[in-house]
């Protein structure tokens, strides 16, 4: 099939104003009928076209009148029927198969046919899978649906909107009905019913709205709903705060569940979670679990704004809502924790995963302009440079200047299908500023390289930075245009001190920030009296790559003597690059002992906070470096980034590790405050680092950490040290915590990731062995994520094997999950990203694997477009 273009985008010919769907429960079979009140665009002529996938029609009528076979053609996925006028109402009625669904779109089983529930998820596309439906995010309608179901075996029936009237009908059955009265696309319909319980609160408004805001789950993890729903109220009030946005709803419902294809779902009033991103409890959770509930808790909920109020027009502005919620969760984090240590979560994540994105075949920009399955498309490139871009926004304007830009977004666009177009004019307007500029970054793929040579002039005092911006081609996009990238900047001189900032006409700064717009732009620092130290694209002012020939002593400097937590990492990171081209090829320069100096200070100085010290003390992951590189041997990377954090553990010093691991293992009861998750982060750096250099004393300590933790933080950093060196002690570890959790499948994925994390050789056999246990399945996408996910996505040693024996097994388990679930079979394919630039051995190996994938035919639209970008 051909793709689809954003250029070919036309209004929707046919809307719906109201749609009443009555829904009749079952497991095996459910029955919709949808009554549809029709609305014809007057300026276009085409017979109606409804959207749907799998659905049995039992019955169609129209104004009416039940419909002859004449009348309709209801062909692949589309049903087209004539006679519809402006004003028509359709009935229609199918008959849907929820246990037989194992793609998890559309409606389905959550769990077994004895004690699961039904749930739906219908973004982007699973509304079609319900009912005939023109199913695009322009077509905004009225919700109401009625549920009726047995009484014993879904006790509770749930859908979007406020809660409507509920009775009892014969035979044991019974209904309930639920309004929405906000106008909404068909993605964000949902409905749930099973046997659930809940835990509830009530909530007031800023604007003096009474709201019950209810958290549902199965009964045995109803107790681990306590956190989300504290976080549920600490974002509503920020929501109120930040942007002056209330909740619209009588009721917000929030439901778990175990069998998800993504982390959450915005649903309106009736958000539905992947468990691991809502059930929180120190047993089971890590602190970092804990942050990424209220994270994601958050992100759903600003969604009610910033996508189910303001929605997009069509799929290619899917950022305009992703990557502004996104933005929105970052500051809503930032807010709550730690805004550098935030940022520094931000930043790596970006390089993780965006970054690979844009520099390999599956390089596409924020707004695609074409796709095949747009399933494929919620990318850490719409999300996350999304969100980079919305930052960027932010910035130029400043937050009062972003508050009234976001302020008349709203107003223009309540109710509305928008695009991003809108959203920069609405910020500009707001401001009197051309924003228009920025939309090339929304358009251009792959990320720029932004070039820094600094110059200094000792006769005339003056330092000359040029900043030069140039970006690689990408598939499709051969030619680059320049872009607006804000580089916020300081200078240094060589003590440490930040220099005031003399430009034309202004009046000195200390920071400031320069819009290199052009391909190449000098900027002149007049009275600068000594070469200074120049502090780039301070708090990662855009998502670029930095280069600039930094000594290694620069670095150092920056390292230790920025006051900004985040460009301290920044520095620290940049030296250990340097670092690691040290090793293989040692210069005079010796950027490793720079590396190992200024960490052990800063280590011995204890006056910087434990979190970020364990932060400055990891070096980039594997992927990163992988990123720098042409001829990637994952082996030889993974051996020197161990090898650097050996020279840096070896030059603290076994005693002061040591010393400082039984400072920091306090013991006593699991606290959760950011000075307790701090420690906890550190302390596991620590032992971490002293298994590089004392393995036996480091696995006797992990060994009895594992023991005595009274919380998964430490639990699992202690399995982890172990299991990843393979210590004599892991077996037995490993056996106690899969019996643990042998009822607590969020735990028992952990169990299956930390063996999946073996780097090297050993890896294979591991992952063999996990996978014909009987707690592993591939139908559960957390269980299939969590083994086949980490091993090729987040085990670059272990996957990347010469052998090529890691690509063989992988790709054998994506055509078997393609058969069920084609988004999760997609989503793992994505870990060949990059095999174009391994190593010759390994890129033959992955590219016979891929090319006899590919060969297979059958295969979804999901994975045969991944499969296709990739070996292009
Ligand atoms: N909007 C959903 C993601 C839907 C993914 C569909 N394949 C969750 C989120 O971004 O909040
Ligand atoms: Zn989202």
């Amino acid at each position: 099939a051909a793709p689809i273009r954003l250029r070919d985008y036309r209004r929707p010919p046919w809307s719906v104003d109201t749609v009443e769907l009555d829904v009749d429960l079952g497991i095996d079979t459910a029955e919709v009928t949808a009554r549809l009140v029709l609305r014809r665009d007057a300026e276009q002529s085409q017979p109606l076209r409804l959207d749907g996938e799998g659905l049995e029609l039992l019955a169609i009528s129209l104004d009416g009148r039940a419909l002859d076979a004449n009348s309709y053609r209801h062909e692949d996925s589309v049903l087209e029927v004539d006679g519809a006028k402006d004003g028509s109402v359709l009935e229609t009625r199918v008959r849907l198969k929820p246990a037989a669904n194992t793609a998890l779109e559309g409606l389905y089983l959550s769990g077994s046919r004895e004690t699961g529930f039904l749930l739906t998820q219908c973004e982007a596309e699973g509304f079609r899978h319900i009912t005939f439906f023109p199913d695009r995010p322009d077509v905004l309608a009225r919700y109401t649906v009625t549920l009726r179901a047995d009484r014993e075996r879904f006790p509770v029936l749930l859908a979007g909107g406020n809660p409507n009237g509920a009775g009892e009908l014969e035979h044991g059955r019974h209904w309930a009905r639920f309004i929405d009265p906000h106008p909404k696309p068909s993605y964000l319909f949902a409905l749930v019913a099973g046997r659930l319980k809940n835990i509830r609160r009530d909530y007031i408004t800023a604007d003096g709205r009474n709201v019950a805001l209810v958290m549902w789950s199965e009964a045995n993890v109803i107790d681990r709903c306590h956190y989300a729903l504290d976080a549920l109220e600490r974002c509503m009030r920020w929501d109120e705060k930040a942007y002056g946005r209330n909740y619209d709803l009588d009721v917000f419902h929030v439901v778990a569940t175990h069998d998800f294809n993504m982390g959450a779902m915005e649903n309106k009033g009736l958000n539905i979670f992947n468990a691991k991103y809502l059930l929180a409890d120190p047993d089971s959770s890590t602190d970092e679990e804990y942050r990424a509930v209220e994270a994601v808790v958050a992100h759903e909920y600003f969604h009610n704004w910033t996508g189910n109020r303001v929605t997009c027009r069509d799929w290619f502005q899917l950022s305009l809502k992703e990557g502004l919620t996104v933005f929105r969760e970052q500051q809503f984090s930032a807010d709550m924790n730690s805004p550098s240590l935030k940022r520094i979560e931000d930043v790596s994540l970006l390089r993780r995963a965006q970054f690979p994105e844009d520099a390999g075949p599956l390089a596409h920009p924020v707004r695609p302009a074409e796709y095949r399955e747009i399933n494929n498309f919620y990318t850490a490139t719409v999300y996350e440079k999304g969100a980079e871009l919305v930052r960027m926004l932010a910035g130029s304007l400043g937050p009062d200047g972003f508050r009234r830009g976001m302020d008349l977004y709203f107003e223009r666009h309540d109710g509305q299908a928008a695009t991003i177009e809108d959203f920069l004019s609405a910020l500009g307007d707001a401001n009197s500023v051309d924003l228009m500029p920025y939309l090339s970054w929304y358009g251009q793929a792959g990320t720029p390289r932004l070039h820094a040579h600094g110059e200094y002039d000792a006769a005339r005092k003056e330092y000359t930075l040029t900043l030069s911006q140039h970006t690689r081609a990408t598939p499709n996009q051969p030619e680059k245009t320049p872009l607006p990238i804000p580089v916020k900047l300081s200078l240094f001189d060589h003590s440490g001190n930040v220099l005031p900032l003399h430009t034309d006409g202004q009046t000195p700064e200390t920071e400031k920030v320069v819009v290199v717009s052009k391909a190449s732009q000098p900027i002149v620092f007049r009275h600068i009296d000594a070469p200074p130290v120049p502090s780039l694209l301070r708090g990662f002012s855009a998502p670029v790559l930095l280069e600039y020939g930094y000594a290694p002593a620069e670095l150092a400097l920056l390292l230790t003597h920025d006051p900004d937590g985040f460009n301290r990492w920044e520095a620290g990171q940049h030296l250990a690059f340097l670092a690691f081209d040290s090793l293989h090829a040692p210069t005079d320069n010796d950027a490793c002992g720079a590396w190992c100096d200024a960490l052990a200070s800063l280590f011995h100085g204890r006056a910087i906070d434990d979190a970020l010290l364990a932060d400055l003390m990891t070096p980039p992951g594997e992927i990163e470096f992988a990123d720098r590189q042409t001829e990637v041997d994952p082996a030889k990377i993974h051996a020197h980034r161990q090898e650097l954090q050996r020279r840096l553990a070896a030059h603290i010093g076994i005693e002061t590790l040591h010393a400082r691991y039984h400072a920091l293992n306090v013991g006593g009861d699991l606290k959760l405050d950011a000075g307790n998750q701090a420690k906890r982060q550190l302390k596991r750096r620590v032992l971490e680092l002293l298994a590089l250099v004392d393995a036996d004393g480091a696995h006797a300590l992990a060994a009895k950490q594992y023991e005595s933790a009274t919380g998964m933080t430490d639990r699992l950093a202690a399995l982890g040290v172990l299991v990843r060196q393979r210590a004599p002690q892991a077996a037995k570890a490993l056996a106690h915590f899969r019996e643990r959790y042998a009822d607590n499948p969020l735990a028992l994925d952990k169990w299956f990731t930390v063996q999946a994390q073996v780097p090297g050789d050993a890896a294979l056999a591991s992952i063999r062995t996990l996978e014909i246990d009987p707690a592993f399945t591939l139908k559960n996408p957390n269980r299939a994520r969590a083994l086949f996910g980490t091993f090729a996505s987040g085990n670059p040693s272990g996957f990347h094997r010469t052998d090529g024996e890691g690509y063989r097994l992988l790709t054998d388990r994506l055509a078997q999950l393609d058969a069920l679930n084609p988004q999760i079979a997609a989503r793992l394919a994505t870990a060949f990203n990059g095999w174009q630039r391994l190593e010759s051995v390994r890129r033959e190996a992955a590219r016979t694997a891929l090319v006899a994938l590919a060969q297979r035919g059958g295969l979804s639209r999901n994975l045969s477009e991944i499969i296709g970008n990739v070996l292009q």
